[in-house]
């Protein structure tokens, strides 16, 4: 069998369930691969935009994780995002399940099938869950978002953050190199201990995107609008006067503690598509009673597009000429539900 592993792209849960099914492949499939041979499986990142729109080709050997399923049958699917809860029973080698992260839920399956835990396994999985679950408290968003005052010691958590930043730079096809070769050299026990990732620094690219982050805070508080009725920030990055640094997406909650929600715009595509970012404020989620998953994909279906998520946080892709209506349309949804 030749196999793959497609994962979400310059995601870091899309890299650490990459990391999980390598780290754990023959408990998974029962297969008798050598370290070797597993370390060059090849991992491909791609946007689950890309699966939708039908641009990927897959083949009977793939392992996909953490994205929605491909049309044809594969080798191995596992994915938590509430817009590809399958609606029949599942074949074998496919799970599915609502969890804060994918790596998390490929853990327990690992676990499940008799891979050996250890305290830096669990700790692992409770900061991931934590990462791609957005259940940071403000605290963390400080630690994590944030430039510090030194650098010597850094949290599980921050270590994960430093981790992402190594393929979250403005530069596409740095991350991908970096995102590739990170899963084809040697794997330590988890990323938090993976020798080869630290050897390259994170430290160096994390600090790059604190300054990149308070960059781009800073010109985006020339635009940021906050619409009490709707209890929404909106972040129409139209707006924007010049394109600087790398996206801090809990900033509107951090600026507008009294908001439900975030809203942002982006035209992509040369101009024909608009790329429609939501979330829930993190710190209060008990505040928000809207399914933004449903919503993306109720954006995506009615302007032109596709969208989906989670039920806190989702992302649509929609005609760019149709922005201003899909706009309109979010905001009432949110105005409904106060
Ligand atoms: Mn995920």
């Amino acid at each position: 069998m030749k196999y793959r592993i497609i994962t979400h792209g310059n995601c870091t849960d899309g890299y650490c369930s990459a990391f999980v099914v390598k780290k754990f492949f023959n408990v998974f499939f029962g297969t008798t691969l050598t370290e070797q041979e597993i370390q060059e499986i090849p991992v491909l990142g791609v946007q689950p935009q890309d699966i939708q729109a039908g641009k990927v080709h897959f083949s009977s050997g793939d392992i996909v994780v953490d994205l929605p399923p491909s049309e044809t049958k594969i080798f191995f699917w596992c994915d938590h995002h509430l817009t590809n809860k399958p609606t029949a029973s599942l074949p074998k080698n496919y799970h599915w399940k609502a969890t804060p992260s994918c790596s998390g839920f490929l853990i327990d399956i690992a676990l499940e099938k008799g891979a050996k835990s250890s305290k830096e396994l669990l700790e692992f999985r409770k900061v991931i869950d934590i990462n791609d679950g957005a259940a940071y408290t403000k605290k963390d968003i400080k630690d994590c978002y944030y430039k510090r005052k030194n650098y010597q010691q850094h949290s599980p958590l921050q270590k994960l953050a430093m981790i992402g930043s190594m393929f979250n730079t403005r530069d596409r096809i740095l991350n991908d190199e970096i995102f590739r070769t990170l899963l084809t050299s040697d794997l330590g026990e988890t990323p938090l201990s993976s020798e080869s990732l630290w050897q390259l620094n994170p430290l160096i690219f994390h600090r790059a995107q604190l300054e990149s982050f308070e960059l781009w805070r800073k010109n985006v508080d020339t635009y940021l609008a906050y619409d009490a009725e709707a209890q929404c920030v909106i972040q129409d990055d139209r707006k924007a006067k010049i394109n600087i640094g790398v996206p801090d997406r809990f900033y509107s909650y951090m600026k507008f503690p009294e908001a439900s929600y975030h809203v942002n715009l982006r035209i992509i595509d040369e101009e024909k598509k608009a790329r429609v970012g939501i979330g829930s404020n993190i710190f209060h989620k008990e505040r928000c009673k809207v399914n933004i998953s449903e919503l993306c994909q109720e954006l995506g279906k009615k302007f032109g597009g596709s969208g989906g998520g989670h039920f806190y946080v989702g992302g649509a892709v929609v005609r760019a000429d149709k922005v201003d209506e899909a706009l309109a349309f979010i905001l009432e949804a949110f105005k409904k539900k106060e």
